[in-house]
């Protein structure tokens, strides 16, 4: 990571100081956080340190103003800089992505989802009812409406990876709105291979006849092959949406090209911008021209008012994600994560797929006889930070899981290069070895665990002395 501008710790300390004369708490809780993560391994596949001209707009006065609607059509007056931030946003991540159009407006991951998945249906779908419902947000809606609706939209169906397979919440599980939503119906993984099965995927697909495809993950440890999705939502009929939430870093960074870049086969992709492309958190969405006029619907529709302040962050964002330094940054993330693999492996370590090709991977701790939430227990005591997560098939559930995932986005940003995280996975294989779950009267538990004496001590400064080697915010000091 490059030194910060001489002059920011100067501003950082005065704005810190600012905000202790209001609520010292929080003044203190900011100035915490950062020593925190300097001083942990962050490994969370999700998370990712954003530029600090990044953060330094968010904290301006564009979060005051109201700016519903969209650019030069807005519901209220005086938005000539919103509209200014919004079009260099998009036209930046236009030009990133190779997309007809984008929409900067989502505040989120699962609210560009929902953006998109609205898009669809008001493109695809004719509703008297949806119609009347107007502007109505989801909790205006009775359950009679929910049925007419359901009605109207003759039970549209959604067709998405699932949730222990890889795929996100919003791909049509049951606790999630997409899943009351679509009738679904999930793809999983090869039992054998832990890969996607496309063929089987494809009889699925021409049984069920879904309106939407979705392809993307948070937890799958592989590329996929956007233009196999396409021939079959082609094939049957349904729109095919891709959440690149995780790896659209590895995408604008041009990792994944050809087959495996989505934009030329989806017709509408979905994205946050604060995983691996390493911008503010929100999100967007990217569409061909011909849902672009359904998606720039989605406030209010789905959305309240955009946030200019994260909207001018993503502007920066997407800027910097267009240079080659990030091209060289994304690549960095890919290699880091075999090596990663690589290293865990050969100390014993399974993983789901038996290794990846994107940047995270998912251990099967289960050979050590813990759980994934005793590891990432465990781990996160000896500096390590992840969470844990469901492998295919998991006889844990969701909630002790016997899976933890890991990715390489955050600290390849620190500058941690291959051969560091050898090292990582080292600490992370002695945490493994040497934690077992405690016993209590009722025998094993699923959440207790003990690690053997010193070896938590130990972790915690090997890890220091990798993150001593590549700072945070070089030259930033409070
Ligand atoms: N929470 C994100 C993740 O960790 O993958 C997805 O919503």
């Amino acid at each position: 990571m490059t030194t910060v501008p001489a002059q920011s710790s100067q501003i950082y300390r005065s704005i810190l100081d600012v905000v202790a004369t209001v609520e010292p708490r929080i003044a203190d809780a900011t100035a915490q956080e950062l020593s925190d993560q300097r001083a942990s391994l962050k490994l969370i596949a999700s998370e990712n340190y954003a530029s600090l001209p990044t953060l330094m707009v968010m904290g301006t006065w564009l979060s005051d103003k109201y700016a519903e609607g969209t650019i030069g059509h807005r519901f209220y007056a005086g938005c000539r800089n919103i509209d200014t931030v919004e079009a260099v946003a998009a036209e930046h991540a236009e030009a990133l992505f190779g997309a007809d159009h984008a929409y900067v407006q989502p505040h989120s991951g699962i609210d560009a989802n929902l953006v998109a998945y609205w898009a669809i249906l008001s493109h695809r779908v004719e509703s008297p009812t949806l119609k009347r419902l107007g502007a109505a947000t989801v909790n205006d809606l009775s359950e009679s409406d929910w049925e007419d609706l359901r009605r109207e939209f003759n039970s549209q169906k959604v067709m998405g990876m699932s949730l222990d397979a890889g795929g996100h919440l919003t791909h049509g599980f049951r606790h999630n709105i997409s899943g009351k939503m679509f009738s679904q119906h999930s793809y999983g993984t090869d039992p054998e291979t832990g890969l996607i099965d496309y063929d089987g995927l494809r009889s699925a697909a021409r049984e069920f006849k879904p309106l939407i495809i979705v392809a993307g993950y948070s937890a799958y440890p592989r590329r996929v092959n956007f233009a196999r999705m396409r021939e079959i939502a082609d094939e049957v009929g349904a729109t095919l949406f891709v959440d690149m939430a995780h790896f659209a870093g590895l995408v604008a960074g041009k990792v994944f090209t050809g087959e495996e870049n989505p934009i030329p086969y989806a017709h509408i992709v979905a994205s946050t911008t604060h995983k691996s492309l390493r911008g503010p958190r929100g999100g967007f969405v990217l569409a061909t021209q011909e849902y672009a006029s359904a998606v720039d619907k989605g406030c209010p529709m789905v959305l309240g008012g955009p946030l200019g302040h994260v909207m001018a962050a993503k502007a920066l964002a997407f800027a910097e994600a267009r240079t080659p330094a990030f091209q060289t940054y994304a690549a960095q993330v890919a290699t880091n994560a075999k090596a990663l693999a690589e290293g865990l492996m050969k100390r014993g370590v399974h993983l789901v797929t038996g290794g990846t090709d994107n940047h995270l991977v998912l251990m099967d701790v289960s050979n050590f006889g813990l759980t994934g939430r005793q590891a990432e227990s465990a781990l996160l005591e000896s500096g390590v930070v992840t969470n844990r997560n469901s492998v295919p098939r998991d006889p844990n559930g969701a909630w002790y899981t016997s899976g933890v995932r890991i990715g390489t986005p955050a600290l390849t940003t620190r500058g941690f290069t291959a051969a560091e995280f050898d090292q990582v996975a080292d600490l992370i294989a002695e945490v493994l070895k040497s934690t077992t779950p405690a016993v209590g009267p009722k025998g094993a538990s699923k959440a207790k665990y003990v690690i053997a004496d010193g070896v938590a001590a130990r972790v915690n400064a090997r890890a220091q002395e990798l993150l001593d080697a590549n700072p945070l915010y070089p030259g930033l000091e409070l």
